[in-house]
C-alpha cells in the first residue's frame, strides 16, 4: 500500500464531524431546529455587522462557522480514556487542558479533543469535551465496587475500530476506504443505545449516588450527550429559542454582552427524557426514563493571556458571591445585572486589550506596511508599527472550555438541585496517567500562535529581529 493514498487527519475529522452531526439530527431532532436557527441569526449577524465579517475572513475563519460545533462524553473507567485518545489522534485531536469538576460537585474531570495547529483549527475545529468519571468520589464502598465491577464488563469499541486505530498508528494514517470504515465504526461508540446493562434497581441506586453517576455505568457506552454549534450572537439566539419550541437555561453562563467578545458563552435547554429498557424482571419493572442528552449553543471570543484570564475568574466569582443563581432561575435578571457591572472592569475595546496584554492576537503585515518597508528599513516597537497602520492585530479565538461554565452546564441538564462537595483534591497527575499521555497548556497554544504570527509579519516587513 503506498503512503500517498493516506487520508489527512483532518480530512478525517471533517468526515467523522459531519457524520456525527447527522446522527445526532435524527436522534433529537431538536437539534435539527437548533441549527437552523443559528445559521439564520449567524447569516443576519454577518451582514450588519461588517467589521466581524472582516475579521472572521481574514482569520480565515469565515468558512468554518457552519461546520463548527462541539460534542461532550463521559466515560467511565481508565483505559476508555486511553483509547479515546488514540481514536482522536486518528483524527488529528489532541487533548488540551485539564479541567477539575469536583470542585464544583461533579464528580468527573475532563479535558478537551482538539485539534492544535492553525490550518487543521481552520479547517474544521471540531472539538469533543471528554470526561473521566471520578469512581473514588462514591462514598459508599459497595455501590462503588458494584459500579466498577458494572464498568469492568463493557467495552464501549468495536473491535474493528479498535484495529483500525492500530493500523493507523503503525502505518501513520488511513487511506480512504479504511477511513470511511474507521468513521462508521468510530460513530458506533457515541451513539445512544436505550438498552441499559443494569436492572432499575441498580440505576436507581447510582442515580441516588449521583444522576451522571447513574448516566456514565449503566449504559452500553459514552452516548454523545450534546452537539454545539457556534453562534456569532448568542443573545439573538436565545430570544428566539422558545418560538421555536426550545426552553433555555435561565442564564447564559460565562463573560457578559460586550462589543470585544471575550472567551466563551454558552447556554443549553434540556432535550429528551427517553426511555430506557433495563434488564430482568417482569416488563413493568424493566421499562424507566433517562434524561442524558440536550441542547446547547455558544459565543466564542478572543482567547485571554494568563493576566486577562486571572481578572475574568476574579470578576465572575465576585459576580458568583453577590447572586447566588436560584433554582428556578427566577433572579436571573439580577445576576445578569450584576455580571455587567463587574466586567466594567474589564476593557472592552481590543487596543486596550492588546497593549495591556489581557488577550491574543494575530499579527499580519497591512499593504502600506509592505509597500513602506520596500522604500525603507522599518524599525519601532510593535505598538508604533500597528499604530503605523503597517501592523495588523486580529482577535485568536479562545478553542477551550471554561470549568465553571462547564458545571453550571452540567448542573442544568442534570437537575439544577443537584449539588455535592466533594473533598478529594483534583488530579491531573492521575487522569494524564489515564490518559496515557500529558494534555496541552492551552495558554501555551495560544501564546505560539501569536509569536508565530508576530515572527512571520516582521519578517515580512524586513524587520527580522524580535522587536518587543
Ligand atoms: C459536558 C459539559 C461541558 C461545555 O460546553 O462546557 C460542556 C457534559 O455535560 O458532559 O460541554
Ligand atoms: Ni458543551
Amino acid at each position: 500500500m503506498s503512503t500517498d493514498a493516506l487520508v489527512h487527519p483532518d480530512e478525517i475529522r471533517l468526515m467523522f464531524s459531519s457524520a456525527m452531526s447527522d446522527m445526532y439530527r435524527s436522534e433529537v431532532p431538536q437539534y435539527g431546529t437548533l441549527m437552523e436557527l443559528v445559521s439564520e441569526i449567524n447569516q443576519s449577524k454577518l451582514e450588519a455587522d461588517p467589521e466581524l465579517s472582516d475579521s472572521l475572513a481574514h482569520n480565515g475563519e469565515l468558512e468554518r462557522i457552519d461546520l463548527e460545533r462541539h460534542g461532550a462524553i463521559r466515560l467511565g473507567k481508565p483505559e476508555e480514556l486511553f483509547n479515546m485518545r488514540r481514536l482522536f489522534a486518528v483524527m488529528g485531536m489532541h487533548p488540551v487542558g485539564y479541567y477539575d469538576l469536583s470542585v464544583a460537585g461533579v464528580p468527573v474531570h475532563s479535558t478537551a479533543f482538539r485539534p492544535i495547529d492553525e490550518e487543521a483549527l481552520k479547517r474544521n475545529p471540531f472539538r469533543v469535551f471528554t470526561s473521566l468519571l471520578r469512581l473514588e468520589l462514591i462514598e459508599d464502598e459497595d455501590l462503588r465496587s458494584e459500579a466498577e465491577g458494572i464498568l469492568a464488563q463493557r467495552d464501549i469499541f468495536t473491535a474493528d475500530a479498535i484495529k483500525l486505530i492500530y493500523l493507523a498508528e503503525k502505518i501513520g494514517g488511513l487511506t480512504r476506504t479504511q477511513a470511511e470504515q474507521f468513521v462508521a465504526e468510530a460513530l458506533e461508540t457515541f451513539r445512544w443505545h436505550s438498552d441499559a446493562t443494569v436492572t432499575l434497581e441498580t440505576y436507581q441506586k447510582l442515580h441516588d449516588a449521583h444522576r451522571l453517576i447513574a448516566d456514565v455505568v449503566c449504559f452500553k457506552g459514552p452516548h454523545i450527550n450534546h452537539l454545539t454549534p457556534r453562534t456569532l450572537d448568542i443573545d439573538a439566539v436565545q430570544q428566539n429559542m422558545p418560538k421555536r419550541g426550545i426552553t433555555p437555561k435561565a442564564i447564559v453562563e460565562g463573560p457578559p454582552v460586550r462589543s470585544c467578545p471575550i472567551l466563551l458563552r454558552q447556554t443549553s435547554f434540556k432535550a429528551l427524557e427517553e426511555r430506557v429498557n433495563f434488564i430482568g424482571g417482569r416488563r413493568d419493572e424493566t421499562i424507566g426514563t433517562h434524561t442524558a442528552r440536550f441542547g446547547e449553543i455558544e459565543q466564542r471570543g478572543i482567547a485571554l493571556t494568563a493576566e486577562g484570564r486571572k481578572l475574568y475568574d476574579t470578576l465572575l466569582a465576585a459576580t458568583r458571591h453577590a447572586v447566588q443563581i436560584n433554582a428556578g432561575g427566577s433572579n436571573a435578571r439580577d445576576y445578569e445585572t450584576e455580571l455587567a457591572e463587574r466586567f466594567r472592569a474589564f476593557p472592552d475595546d481590543y487596543e486596550t486589550l492588546r497593549v495591556e496584554k489581557l488577550a491574543f492576537f494575530r499579527y499580519s503585515p497591512t499593504k502600506a506596511g509592505l509597500n513602506a518597508a520596500k522604500k525603507d528599513d522599518l524599525t519601532g516597537s510593535i505598538n508604533a508599527l500597528v499604530d503605523q497602520g503597517y501592523l495588523r492585530a486580529d482577535p485568536i479565538i479562545y478553542e477551550d472550555f471554561l470549568p465553571v461554565s462547564a458545571a453550571g452546564i452540567f448542573q442544568s441538564n442534570l437537575g439544577s438541585d443537584e449539588q455535592k462537595n466533594y473533598s478529594e483534591q483534583s488530579n491531573q497527575k492521575v487522569f494524564e496517567d489515564s490518559l496515557g499521555a500529558p494534555v496541552s497548556d492551552e495558554l501555551d497554544l495560544y501564546a505560539g500562535l501569536e509569536q508565530d504570527s508576530l515572527n512571520a509579519a516582521l519578517e515580512a516587513l524586513g524587520i527580522r529581529k524580535n522587536v518587543a
